[in-house]
């Protein structure tokens, strides 16, 4: 029953567990594996696909013949497992050229390497099957806002957008962007820090159409936000192309803890969204296991983030068949149609009557709302006693 299939679309970058246990304040503590290890390892888990950073599949530095080997033993690995990818992105942030960002850089050389550098990133991800193309502008920000005027910087973002969408429809490619927003870390401040950002900032781009976003559950909980509304704002826009699955405590350092780790209620109420809403993109784990890891426990990380999905899949299920629930909801969103003729789309008769409607607003407020039955039982499904 929580055995993933690909039709979960269930996937992994080569970056998460490939993760080497590497932070801030120390070295890694397991060893890294090659791209091709990584593919059999998240075969042997379960997944559907692998998604990679230009530079983590082709090291930035590599020769010609060492990238023609490395994909060669990529594309073996994949066609020996069934493994695909389904999403590819670049990496903008590793090399000390983007230190001050890329595509909004003050140096145009800078601006112009990053235009380069994705191009051939977004070749390398089209011919590996990607149809998604991740955009995390991880340095795209500032320390000092003496450094940079943040209109301008808005305004490189949308250059470099426009450039490579133009890009993507010159080749042919059957490609969309996803843009995923951070609020900090690791720049102190990152433009277009929420999603809700980066859906306003698309509808200002010349092919809106093109672009969708990828929001990080971490993200949005790093500045203490509700993911799930993020989410909802943008499904109900057609704009969720992608989503990055993981947990973060609120207000901590980027974490990128297993899926549901730490906030339950919070993971609940979001796969509820994405099953409700019938969201048939891919579901990816931008996590990584703990530094106290081995491979084997790096196992039991990627199989815990895919089989708590799918356990809270099966809560849902219970939860829209509860008949107390159902019950509590009819009476929470009872209508009987009185406020019709007065709502809706604006009319001049409809304004007219309903500014001299008069109402009962003691009776409107002293109205109970079974709110905490509804929740309690939201939280006895989840503890696994009802
Ligand atoms: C992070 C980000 C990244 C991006 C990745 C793909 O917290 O570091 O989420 O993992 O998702 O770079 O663009
Ligand atoms: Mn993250
Ligand atoms: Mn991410």
């Amino acid at each position: 029953m929580y055995t993933p299939t690909a039709a979960d679309k269930f996937t992994f970058g080569l970056w998460t567990v490939g993760h080497t246990g590497r932070d801030p304040f120390g070295e890694p503590t397991r060893a890294a594996k090659k791209p091709h290890e990584i593919v059999h390892l998240l075969a042997e888990v379960g997944a559907y696909g692998v998604n990679f950073h230009d530079n983590d599949l082709v090291p930035i530095d590599a020769t010609p013949a060492e990238k023609a080997q490395i994909i060669k033993d990529f594309k073996q690995a994949l066609n020996d497992t069934g493994i695909v990818v389904p999403m590819a992105t670049t990496n903008l942030f590793s090399d000390p050229t983007f230190k001050d960002g890329a595509f909004t850089s003050n140096d145009p050389q800078v601006r112009a390497y990053a235009l380069h550098k994705t191009m051939h990133a977004i070749d390398m991800g089209v011919d590996m099957g990607a149809k998604i193309y991740v955009f995390w502008g991880g340095r795209e920000g500032t320390e000092t806002d003496a450094s940079k005027d943040p209109i301008t910087a808005i305004k490189r973002n949308r250059e470099a957008m426009n450039y490579l969408c133009e890009y993507v429809k010159d080749q042919g490619y059957d490609l969309k962007f996803a843009l995923e927003a951070k609020p900090n870390e690791p720049r102190g401040d990152i433009y277009n820090a929420t999603t809700g950002n980066m859906l306003a900032f698309i509808e200002t781009l010349d092919n809106p159409e093109m672009v969708g976003v990828n929001p990080e559950v971490a993200h949005e909980h790093m500045a203490g936000l509700n993911f799930t509304h993020h989410v909802a704002q943008a499904i109900e826009q057609d704009k969720l192309f992608h989503i990055d699955l993981n947990d973060q405590s609120f207000g901590r350092y980027d974490q990128d803890f297993r899926f549901a780790a730490v906030n339950l209620k919070s993971a609940f109420f979001l796969v509820k969204l994405l099953e409700d809403t019938g969201y048939a993109g891919n579901k990816h784990f931008d996590a990584h296991a703990y530094r106290t890891s081995d491979y084997k426990d790096v196992k039991a990380f990627a199989r815990g983030c895919m089989r708590n999905y799918l356990i809270l899949k099966e809560k849902v299920a219970r939860w829209n068949a509860d008949s107390e629930i159902q019950a509590l909801l009819e009476e929470i969103n009872a209508d009987d149609g009185s406020m019709d003729p007065l709502m809706g789309s604006y009319s001049a008769d409809k304004a007219s009557a309903l500014k001299s409607r008069s109402f009962d607003r003691a009776a409107m407020g002293a109205r109970g709302l079974p709110y905490e039955a509804l929740d309690q039982l939201t939280v006895e499904i989840l503890l696994g006693v009802r």
